[in-house]
């Protein structure tokens, strides 16, 4: 059975993905798509007009999911392994959808904004918009500060697909605008994140490519 993700090693949304894969030992192969390379732009964008990854082809059943969440949810389906990332319980997996939702909404997607913002050109920048993704930013973090204070996963004691869209949103986010010293509780469920060996294995493979990530 081939499952094969479209993805980059850089990839915040791909983190999401890779993170639930390595946490449930599904098997799958890696595609890494360059979207610099324009012939590898235009064959990614024919397959994926959004042109987003990560992508996710079922080679066996013949389907193909875009959007990191709904990859998860696919997996969680598909996978016993994996199901323990949606509990079966229709209210937890409510809270553990809504926790998803917080974590790409306002967090990953502010963070995604200000990053997005540093590889424009200097005449095309929006420092007030910036501004703006930093204060909302702000405000999600001090809820994160809050609600992970006595430790613990993000809906609980069981690791989900909600820990998966914190890992990367909020790791991001710490390299933008390192947030220790004012949510000290936030800190250290980002630690305990990276502790976790998918996410450790996530940044290894990550590493390399660092060097691309744009400082300011
Ligand atoms: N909502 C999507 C967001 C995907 C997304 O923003 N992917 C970024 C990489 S982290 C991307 O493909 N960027 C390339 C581009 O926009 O050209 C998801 O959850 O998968």
């Amino acid at each position: 059975m081939t499952l094969r993700l479209y993805m980059h090693p850089l990839s915040s949304y791909c983190w999401k993905t890779l993170i639930a894969l390595y946490d449930t030992g599904v098997p799958f192969e890696q595609e890494i798509v360059d979207l610099q390379d324009p012939d590898a732009r235009e064959a990614f964008v024919r397959m994926t007009p959004l042109g987003k990854f990560p992508v996710i082809v079922d080679e066996d059943a013949g389907k193909a999911f875009p959007e990191s969440s709904i990859i998860i949810e696919y997996l969680a389906t598909k996978y016993p392994s994996a199901a323990k990332l949606l509990p079966a319980d229709k209210d937890l997996a409510l809270r553990v959808r809504l926790s998803d939702r917080f974590y790409d909404l306002y967090v990953h997607d502010k963070m995604q904004r200000i990053v997005g913002d540093r590889i424009r050109p200097a005449d095309q920048r929006d420092p007030a918009g910036v501004a703006r993704n930093h204060a909302e930013l702000e405000i999600a973090l001090a809820l994160v500060d809050r609600d992970m204070a006595e430790g613990g996963w993000a809906t609980g004691l069981t690791f989900t697909m909600a820990d998966c869209a914190a890992a990367p949103a909020l790791y991001y986010a710490n390299q933008v605008a390192p947030f220790g010293d004012k949510h000290p509780g936030a800190a250290r469920y980002l630690d305990r994140l990276m502790a976790r060996p998918s996410f450790a294995r996530v940044l290894e493979e990550a590493a390399p490519y660092f060097a691309m990530f744009p400082k300011d």
